[in-house]
């Protein structure tokens, strides 16, 4: 890995669609698998690449973001020019929030620029996925590329999703258009098209030459994927697509953008399958994480019994973080973070339950995704009736998902 690469990550996205859980965190700080935030999916890809410069740019909402950043990630040496650093908005250059994701890095460019870094490499901090940075770098410097496209195989049906390209047979983009209705499909993989992850590799001193240039435009939306990459195109300069594989060199290799509260669900439910296509144990190339101090999880049986009901404390198909006590409660394909508690007779089942959450006895929780810290009061039911859910104020997701928001008062868990 060259020395000079500077990796700026953009953390600084609303992630409305993620609401209610992104109502007071930032999306890349919104829990994951259990033990994790979003961003250390990407942030451990950076660090399993030898990757040892690193901005995070944030913008909304991003106290929790830069708690868990600094408690969490602060283990690299400044002494030896190492560091990752959240870069919280510096209004130097404009008063103005960032406009878009090349504006985020515009207003920024007296920090980046202070680094002298040779090639520049920018990442989302929303995205799941394992991927080995260095080999796009060296892809990008083999093609003496002005800037180099991460790309993945992505259903012609989800092109509006995706900023998409077209190729010629070296792999050079000759067209991008971000998120089109519809396009055309890939050669090599049937129904599907060739779809922008949202990251990319730019020579430095091209980059900050564009975005000086589009600074200066009034009708930009200063945006990498609207206006960047097009007029790169159009002025002729090398850009280059770099298709993503996994380690088993699938055609298909596994990343999400879980930028939707169905799309955030399904990614957790898909770490606890027999085969997960994610797999958090690989220990070649660990995830990392704030980890709590915290007790290992414990499962016990309900204190006295009571006929036809549950006292097992058990959970089959999940993942149970450190801290949490199952005790005398069912949980079934679900993901626990540390610290929640599931007390005698309850149920849970297909369900997302942040840190600190209590379910009380006798509840019945399915297909949900409850945030940090709620407390159910005993018989308790979620997601088992769609009306009432939505009576309570309920968030529920087109694949009906019930979202239960932190700080919920405990009336509204009353039964119907
Ligand atoms: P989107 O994900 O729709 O498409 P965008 O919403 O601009 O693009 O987000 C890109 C990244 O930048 C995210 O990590 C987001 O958090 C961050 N970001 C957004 N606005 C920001 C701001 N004002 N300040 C700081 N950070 C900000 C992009 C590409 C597509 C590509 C998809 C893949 O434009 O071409 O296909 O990503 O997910
Ligand atoms: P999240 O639900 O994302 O984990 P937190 O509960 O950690 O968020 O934080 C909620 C708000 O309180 C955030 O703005 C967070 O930064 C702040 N906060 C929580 N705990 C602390 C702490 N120990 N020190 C400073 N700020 C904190």
């Amino acid at each position: 890995m060259p020395r000079n690469v500077l990796t700026l990550i953009l953390a600084g996205g609303k992630g409305t669609r993620l609401e209610p859980l992104t109502r007071d965190r930032a999306k890349p700080a919104v829990p994951f698998g259990g033990l994790y935030r979003i961003i250390d999916f990407t942030l451990s890809n950076c660090i399993n690449s030898g990757l040892r410069k690193v901005f995070v740019v944030t913008q909304f909402k991003s106290r929790s973001l830069d708690r868990h950043i600094r408690l969490g990630w602060n283990f690299l040496s400044p002494e030896l020019d190492e560091w990752i650093e959240v870069l919280p908005p510096q209004q130097r250059i404009d008063e103005h929030w960032y406009k878009g994701t090349a504006d985020a890095l515009y207003q920024n460019i007296y920090s980046i620029e202070k680094d002298d870094p040779e090639y520049l490499l920018v990442l989302a901090g929303d995205h799941i996925y394992r991927m080995d940075y260095a080999k796009m770098l060296d892809a990008h410097i083999a093609a003496r590329a002005d800037m180099t496209i991460g790309c993945i195989p992505v259903p012609v049906s989800e092109s509006r999703h995706f900023g998409i390209m077209e190729t010629d047979t070296d792999s050079r983009v000759v067209g991008f258009l971000e998120k089109p209705p519809t396009a055309a499909a890939m050669p090599d993989v049937p129904g599907h098209a060739l779809g922008s992850m949202g990251i990319y590799v730019f020579n430095a001193r091209a980059l900050f030459e564009l975005l000086c240039e589009d600074a200066a435009r009034p009708d930009s939306g200063h945006d990498f994927g609207k206006d960047i990459i097009p007029g790169m195109i159009a002025t002729g300069h090398r850009v280059f697509a770099y298709r993503f594989r996994d380690d088993d060199n699938k055609p298909i290799p596994y990343w999400r953008d879980v930028g939707t509260l169905d799309a955030l669900y399904q990614a957790n439910l898909d770490l606890v399958g027999m085969e997960p296509a994610l797999n958090l144990y690989d220990r070649e190339h660990p995830i990392r994480t704030l980890q709590p101090q915290s007790p290992p999880p414990k499962f016990v049986h309900a204190a006295e019994g009571q006929p036809g009901r549950v006292r097992r404390g058990e959970a089959l198909d999940s993942i149970v973080s450190p801290g949490c006590i199952i005790s005398g409660g069912h949980v079934r394909n679900s993901v626990l973070s540390p610290h929640v508690r599931v007390n005698s007779y309850a149920v849970v089942e297909d369900s997302i339950l942040f840190e600190g959450v209590d379910v009380g006895r006798y509840c019945h929780v399915r297909r949900a995704i409850i945030d940090k810290d709620v407390k159910l009061p005993p018989y308790t039911v979620i997601g088992h009736d769609r009306e009432f859910d939505l009576k309570r104020g309920f968030t529920i997701t087109e694949q009906g998902i019930v979202v239960v928001p932190k700080s919920e008062p405990p009336e509204n868990f009353q039964a119907p």
